[in-house]
């Protein structure tokens, strides 16, 4: 397998101080090692990132930006948020970074703060039609302190566009409540988003236009998903789902006035000190970004998320909207068994070692705990080498795992068959040991 003298050598480090903290390592680099990946927001990152975020600079305060801390001996720390800063414009073409949110919600929270007064309107997709629960969840700090408006997909079967955005319905809901922030972005839509199409909603209803692109980050930067530049005032995003850097979050803008707002917002308004070690791992993500290699690893996830969700209509799952132009899908269980919940098909699969995770259907009777549906994503099992042809043999093992309902032996036949297509295609940055042969 691909070994990793450093991980290995961390791994012992940890094991003769803390032999119980580093058993748990042990066992959850093996269980990444042996299992498919097919959680639609996770990732492997490469071993220069997670070593780039196991650095002495977790050791630091770094209040402020650069040039501009509350605490001396920041010079290195400057650098390295420069470089991440300059890396992130230059990977998605726009003026201004903030590279300091610990996660996509932080960064969400920060636009909030920024942009909104508590009581202030906003508008967002329908939760459970495929949103985020930083877009207005009622429990969440956006739901609570702001008043969401949603807009629906299109839920007529016949329309074209049966369950795409229905731009008209944006533009109608828009109207009614005139919302201070109109967001786009999602987390379980597999189409592509029309920017312009928003921005002149926005501009008609007199709101700012922020796009959360968590999701589809990595196929933005290389050009296979369409920027939300020059039409959005302010961009969100994670940096480890597509874009397959560390844990963390981003605002980017083009606006200087905006920039500003943002940068207060991050620090003073929601966070204290900056996970440097984290900023420094995201410099070194966006710069293996920037590179050849991840536009043809961007084409890649997508004609894997294409070829499984193809695979699996062969086998009798429908895919809602009829299919993917990204990295997800989201499969509807009910068409091949009426009985089949998500929660039961997650367990199931896990068992037989392929990792996804439930998620609701659009206009999904079941409650988020149990779900009519299961999200698919291609991103990790992309990274690891895995190309179309392995997607239909995991479609194959999908159908195979469902339909024996748990049973046991057909769940462990398809455990091994897991095992054995893993230790074809091992991870970097995983220690020695962590084999399927092990
Ligand atoms: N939890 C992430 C996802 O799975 O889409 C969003 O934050």
């Amino acid at each position: 397998m691909a070994q990793d003298p450093i991980a290995d050598a961390v791994l012992k480090l940890i094991r003769e101080q803390d032999p119980d903290a580093a058993g748990m390592l042990e066992r959850e680099t093996e269980r990444q090692q042996n299992t498919i990946e097919l959680i639609a927001s996770e990732n492997h990152a490469s071993a220069a990132v997670m070593h780039a975020a196991g650095t002495c600079l977790t050791n630091k305060y770094a209040e402020g930006y650069p040039g501009a801390r509350y605490y001396g001996g920041c010079e290195f720390h400057d650098q390295v948020e420069d470089l991440a800063r300059d890396r992130a414009k230059k990977l998605f073409n726009c003026r201004f970074a903030n590279v300091q949110p610990h996660s996509g919600a932080q960064a969400n929270a920060a636009v909030f703060l920024a942009l909104l007064q508590p009581g202030d309107t906003f508008a967002s997709l329908e939760l459970s039609d495929g949103g985020h629960l930083s877009h207005g969840l009622k429990v969440n700090m956006s739901g609570k302190w702001f008043k969401p408006v949603h807009y629906p997909l299109h839920y007529d079967e016949n329309h074209a566009d049966f369950e795409r955005i229905d731009y008209d319905a944006v533009e109608k809901v828009c109207m009614e409540h005139k919302p201070k922030l109109l967001m786009c972005g999602y987390s379980a839509y597999p189409r592509v988003i029309d920017f312009e199409k928003f921005r002149k909603i926005a501009d008609k209803c007199g709101a700012l236009l922020h796009a959360d692109i968590a999701h589809i980050a990595g196929l933005v930067a290389s050009g296979e998903h369409p920027s939300p530049f020059p039409h959005c005032d302010v961009v969100t995003t994670t940096t480890h789902k597509t874009l397959r850097g560390p844990r963390g979050g981003l605002i980017l803008t083009d606006n200087e006035e905006l920039s500003k707002k943002f940068d207060r917002a991050v620090f003073p308004g929601t966070q204290g000190g900056p996970l440097m070690h984290i900023v420094l791992a995201k410099a070194v993500a966006f710069g293996e970004a920037l590179k050849p290699e991840f536009k043809a690893y961007q084409k890649q996830v997508k004609a894997n998320a294409r070829a499984l969700a193809g695979a699996l209509v062969d086998l009798g799952f429908r895919i809602t909207s009829g299919g993917t132009e990204n990295h997800l899908m989201l499969v509807d269980l009910r068409t091949r068994d009426a009985e089949l919940t998500g929660a039961d098909a997650e367990k199931w699969l896990e068992a037989a070692g392929i990792i996804c995770n439930k998620n609701g259907v659009p206009r999904d009777p079941r409650p988020p705990r149990v779900t009519s549906g299961l999200r698919l994503g291609s991103p990790a099992a992309t990274t690891r080498g895995f190309g179309e042809a392995e997607m239909k043999t995991v479609a194959s093992m999908i159908d195979r795992v469902l339909q024996a309902k748990g049973d046991e032996g057909e769940t462990a036949r398809v455990r091994d068959e897991v095992r054995e297509l893993c230790a074809r295609f091992p991870l970097h940055g995983a220690p020695a040991h962590a084999s399927a042969a092990s």
